[in-house]
């Protein structure tokens, strides 16, 4: 027969109960790349009108990323949670559509 009760008290004020502090769930979300390719194609100014109004960045900034993805292939045009790079993404790769440029973006896991 165990000298402890049937709550785990062994009378001396341990219950062997054993409390683990909680991490507060604060964990950032994991974030994501939008990156631009360069084609032989779309015009550089809509490249910059799009990186403008999905990005908010202003002409001349927008005129450095789009000749950076010009002159080296692809470029980082923005970092955000999953779901807002896949919205930035996917909203250039219609507004690419609808204008019949074949620019494309895609997304790439920030790895940390
Ligand atoms: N290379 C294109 C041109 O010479 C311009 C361009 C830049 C296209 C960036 C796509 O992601 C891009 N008209």
């Amino acid at each position: 027969m165990s000298s402890e009760s049937s709550n785990g008290s062994n009378g001396l004020g341990d219950t062997g109960t054993v409390v683990l502090e909680n991490k507060p769930d604060i964990k950032e979300p994991p974030m994501y790349q939008v990156v631009l390719l360069n084609d032989d194609f779309t015009p550089m100014e809509f490249v910059v009108y799009i990186l403008q109004s999905i990005f908010g960045y202003e002409h001349e900034r927008s005129t450095q990323i789009m000749l950076a993805v010009h002159t080296k292939g692809k470029g980082v045009c923005g970092i955000f949670p999953k779901e807002i790079a896949e919205m930035k993404s996917h909203e250039i790769n219609e507004m690419a559509k609808a204008h019949e440029h074949p620019l494309i973006s895609e997304i790439e896991p920030l790895t940390d």
